[in-house]
């Protein structure tokens, strides 16, 4: 049996490099533990291992019988199938708390606030160990990432001082430079099918029995979309009936703009024009000053389906 640190399917970099971060801690502690992956990374996080010299955790989709520490969800619909057959040791996340229980006590480390990273870095913190440079490089970009440079209502005092402290560390002086790159690296759409735009960051919610799929795209520039909306759609309708959706949502996040441009298909579009205060064009609404789906989305969402 071994154990086993991991982020939720779809991985963003907050869950690739959670991996890395919280087993490095857990190993320096005397707890022997191995990154790994629910999927393909993506082009920022790949950018981020790039730019640090991280190493990309192995590939993992079944834990059934070992040891596992979740970080950055506690939903089931971001879990491995077979979760329920594995020794869930402890949490790590900064989202809504999810529907995953265990059967043993468990250590919990969760908090409203940017980063699951940021809460690692607390962690790092109150343990009194030192963070490598590389690790503390990739912990600064995941939380730039998560926080959107900071912009996101998400954001709090504490990413902001992680921040501060790992960029020391790591002896990067402008990062928010290098959070721009970054963020270009990941903006890029050239050549991506409708598929791979559609569920970069997608996740699943069960609210309250409706099944709702959430994918946000982050974009320096949105423009670079405008002549692929119909093709979203129409893969947009395919993904909702492939994953027996009552609605589906795509924001097209515009990190300089500081809104989203929302798309949807849904079996009752006035739930998502209630929740959200909005009214749909063609099933397209502009949202100012929406960047976080966590925030700004799911909690008026959610009660729509009580
Ligand atoms: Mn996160």
């Amino acid at each position: 049996m071994s154990t086993y640190v991991f982020g939720h399917i779809n991985p963003d970099s907050d869950s690739i490099v959670g991996a890395i971060s919280l087993s490095y801690l857990k190993n320096q502690l005397g707890e022997e533990c191995i990154p790994t992956r629910q999927g393909d990374i993506t082009a920022e996080t790949e950018f981020i291992l790039n730019k640090f010299g991280g190493k990309l955790p192995e590939l993992k989709t079944s834990y059934a019988g070992e040891k596992v520490y979740l970080i950055d969800f506690s939903n089931t619909l971001e879990a491995p199938k077979d979760i329920a057959d594995a020794t869930i040791l402890g949490i790590v996340d900064h989202h809504k708390l999810g529907d995953i229980t265990t059967d043993t006590p468990l250590e919990c480390w969760i908090r409203p606030i940017g980063c699951s990273n940021t809460i690692v870095k607390e962690m790092y913190d109150f343990h009194k160990v030192e963070i490598p440079k590389d690790i503390a490089g990739m912990m600064m970009l995941a939380i730039l990432s998560d926080t959107v440079i900071f912009k996101s209502p998400t954001c709090t005092k504490v990413d902001t001082k992680a921040v501060k402290e790992l960029a020391a560390i790591c002896g990067v002086e402008d990062y928010k430079a290098l959070a721009m790159e970054m963020f270009i690296a990941k903006s890029a759409v050239k050549g991506a099918s409708a598929r791979n735009l559609n569920t970069r960051d997608y996740k699943m919610f069960d609210m309250n029995g409706a099944k709702v799929g959430i994918n946000q795209l982050e974009m320096i520039d949105i423009s670079a979309l405008d002549d692929r909306k119909e093709e979203l759609f129409e893969d947009m309708k395919k993904l909702k009936e492939d994953d027996s959706l009552h609605t589906i949502l795509v924001l097209l996040t515009d990190i300089i703009k500081e809104g989203s441009q929302l798309l949807v298909v849904s079996d009752d579009e006035s739930k998502v024009e209630a929740a959200l205060d909005t009214k749909l064009q063609n099933s397209q609404a502009w949202l100012p000053g929406v960047l976080s789906r966590k925030k700004q989305v799911i909690p008026f969402l959610q009660p729509q389906f009580k």
